[in-house]
């Protein structure tokens, strides 16, 4: 772990408690009818997102799913102009029109978001070609749930950005389900990891709850892709610990299990590693603490006194 250094480590810990505190906010929006767009929350998958965008550099590339907050806040999205496009008002990412699953942000390489599960994939490999193309010596960072890795256009994508050798990382989010739907009956493999060996390209397994474990693999799999000899793919073993989206009544798993993985919150795993490499460490945790609460209350604010859209321009931007 030589290349973490306390601000790093930090830095992760911020960005993590960002993720939670903004879709506790998302949540409790939406429960007071203020948020009306659906909304599919990171909660518990925190690490995933984090580790791997702090072991890219300026100039790579992000795309994401359904589930897409995180991936924007670790590429350091606004949570001012997200919770506005959550509310579907004008100061938001999409000007209100796109809401949620539409995120994006190209200036920070934030492809962006997409409801298509899989829809990601290609538009992904898309811009790994591009930067190959252009000898950037940049990656994309793509991610996707475990669901998704049983779509053809997950196969086709994955095929031909190994046969193209392409400089781009393959996460696959692994959070045991696709809606309702858990992964063992669906897949007749252990390890997700190994359906990337059908296309010849190298897979590891990563605790998905450990951010620093998750930033060492993705620093490694970048290295490994700018050497162009092929893309990586990277298994996060993880649980959303909130339902599929946020009125999901969640019949199709037991309470036990979600109490159990919520032992593992990858938020307070980080924090007591840390308390335990210094103790007077608690104490910065705690103020990066209530920055970030203050930063939530501000997007609060900044989201519900935004104006609404004009209703005579609510076609613009849109294809119709
Ligand atoms: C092409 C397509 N098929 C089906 C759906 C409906 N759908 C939305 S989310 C989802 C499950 C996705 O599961 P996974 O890829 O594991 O991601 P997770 O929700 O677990 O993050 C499905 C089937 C969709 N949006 N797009």
């Amino acid at each position: 772990m030589d290349s973490l250094n306390r601000e790093l480590m930090f830095n992760m810990y911020r960005k993590m408690y960002l993720i939670r505190k903004f879709e506790q906010k998302a949540i409790q929006l939406y429960w007071e009818g203020i948020n009306r767009g659906a909304l599919h929350t990171y909660i518990g998958e925190e690490a995933v997102a984090v580790g791997v965008c702090s072991a890219l550099e300026k100039g790579d590339y992000v795309s994401s799913t359904h589930r897409g907050h995180g991936h924007c806040l670790a590429m350091n999205g606004d949570p001012r102009i997200m919770l506005a496009e959550l509310l579907g008002k004008e100061n938001g990412y999409c000007k209100g029109r796109g809401g949620s699953m539409h995120i994006a942000d190209l200036d920070l390489g934030v492809l962006g978001a997409n409801g298509i599960v899989g829809g990601g994939i290609p538009i992904a490999v898309g811009a790994a070609l591009a930067l190959d193309y252009k000898n950037t010596k940049k990656v994309v960072a793509c991610f996707f749930g475990d669901g998704a890795t049983s779509t053809g256009a997950f196969h086709e994508a994955l095929n031909l950005a190994s046969v193209w050798k392409l400089p781009i990382i393959f996460i696959c989010e692994n959070n045991l389900y696709a809606i309702s739907t858990c992964v063992v009956n669906a897949v007749a493999l252990e390890d997700l990891a190994h359906r990337a060996d059908a296309y010849g390209m190298k897979n590891k397994v990563v605790d998905g709850n450990d951010v620093l474990q998750v930033y060492e693999e993705a620093r490694k799999a970048r290295e490994m892709v700018l050497t162009g000899e092929g893309p990586v793919f990277l298994e996060c073993k993880t649980y959303r610990t909130e339902g599929h989206w946020v009125a999901d009544p969640q019949i199709y798993r037991q309470r036990t299990e979600i109490e159990e993985w919520k032992k593992k919150c990858p938020i307070a795993y980080l924090k007591k590693n840390l308390i335990h490499l210094d103790p007077s460490y608690e104490k910065e945790l705690y103020a990066i603490e209530q920055k970030v609460d203050e930063e939530i209350k501000q997007a609060e604010s900044f989201a519900k006194n935004s104006p609404e859209p004009d209703p005579k321009d609510v076609l613009h931007y849109v294809l119709v």
